[in-house]
């Protein structure tokens, strides 16, 4: 969805499900984007993406970071281009419930899921553009973390088919694209400046196990 789009187009569309996802987005880029700088934000909401881009993929181009690392300050509204091509393709319930039924082993679910035509892939270029279509920093759009808890959920309904073999089962390598070693449960996880805490995968593998307690209903 480009930014110009006005909220009557949008409303055309009645029979079109994203409508009132399209509504909400296009409301926050009108409240933001008049003002080349937003300097305050409404509760609840988070206006700017303030460092990136690293390796951006939206039209136009978001303004080059000061710093080659990408993480020096650089203001601008977020942007998103939604559109119904790839959700109605690759993140429908079938598909879901299919990435779900077909995988039999973690291997096989998570490259299902995050290969060319699976759910988490398909929602990150649905929100797209600045700075979620940019793969080092689209975590500073704020859906993404939307996003994640339903690939967090799927895998959580994949586990659920067989908890005593699927919980504690990890498959792939410790860097991504297939580089480094195989991962083993016993690798840790540190993210730093997130979390002081650093766990072993194993403690990780359970929602309901390690330092975390929740479900999906
Ligand atoms: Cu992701």
């Amino acid at each position: 969805m480009g930014e110009g789009v006005s909220r009557r187009a949008l409303s055309k569309s009645k029979r079109n499900p994203y409508n009132k996802i399209r509504f909400r987005f296009a409301n926050i880029q009108q409240h933001y984007c008049k003002s080349r700088v937003p300097t305050s934000s409404p509760p609840g909401y988070t206006s700017t993406d303030n460092h990136s881009p690293v390796s951006p993929l939206a039209d136009p181009a978001p303004p080059k970071n000061p710093l080659s690392s990408g993480l020096g300050y650089n203001p601008r509204c977020l942007r998103r281009d939604l559109g119904p091509y790839l959700t109605t393709r690759y993140t429908t319930t079938a598909q879901i419930a299919a990435e779900i039924t077909n995988s039999k082993t973690i291997g096989t679910f998570q490259d299902i899921v995050q290969g060319k035509n699976g759910t988490h892939g398909a929602a990150h270029f649905t929100i797209g553009s600045d700075p979620g279509g940019d793969f080092f920093t689209s975590p500073g759009d704020p859906a993404f973390f939307l996003l994640h808890a339903m690939v967090d959920r799927v895998w959580y309904i994949w586990q659920g088919q067989c908890l005593e073999d699927r919980t504690q089962v990890i498959a792939g390598q410790t860097n991504m694209f297939g580089g480094g070693v195989i991962s083993k449960l016993t690798d840790t996880i540190n993210i730093t400046e997130v979390a002081k805490e650093v766990y072993p995968m194993s403690d990780l593998m359970s929602t309901v196990g390690g330092p975390f307690c929740y479900v999906y209903e």
